[in-house]
């Protein structure tokens, strides 16, 4: 069994699509095996998104994610890490599959940051990592 970290970032929760998301999650099978909602702070958000420190988006990513309370989820399940990324769909909310929680649910309000709904750690590394940076 493996564990992943999923965000809905503060546009989900804004949007009232908690409980969408969450039911997606549930109907393919995975098992909810924690939940916090609040609002994380500057360091944890920098630290969550280290990987992306001195990209143009990197700023307003941050700022975005600063807007507004995130649900976190400790999501479980066989192979979850790549399953929960599937069903999420690709980053930009435009081109993502149909589908997908990105695809049929976002899409590019023309912002300088995608606002895209979801997070999902992108493997057993991170999602080790992240996990105890959110729930540790
Ligand atoms: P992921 O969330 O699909 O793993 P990452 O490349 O890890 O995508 O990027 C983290 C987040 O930063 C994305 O989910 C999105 O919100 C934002 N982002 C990524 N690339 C861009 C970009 O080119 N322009 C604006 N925002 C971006
Ligand atoms: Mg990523």
């Amino acid at each position: 069994m493996q564990s992943t970290l999923v965000l809905i970032k503060p546009d989900g929760v804004k949007r009232n699509l908690i409980g969408e998301i969450l039911r997606r999650c549930e109907a393919k099978g995975y098992v909810i095996e924690d939940l916090k909602l609040f609002q994380p702070s500057r360091s944890l958000l920098e630290e969550h998104y280290a990987e992306h420190q001195g990209k143009p988006f990197f700023e307003p990513l941050i700022e975005f994610m600063l807007s507004g309370p995130t649900l976190a989820c400790k999501l479980g399940g066989n192979r979850v890490i790549e399953g929960f990324r599937s069903i999420a769909g690709t980053t930009d909310p435009t081109t993502a599959a149909a589908g997908t929680i990105r695809g049929d649910l976002a899409r590019d309000w023309g912002l300088n940051v995608q606002q895209n709904l979801v997070h999902g750690s992108d493997s057993e590394e991170s999602a080790e990592r992240e996990l105890n940076l959110w729930f540790g």
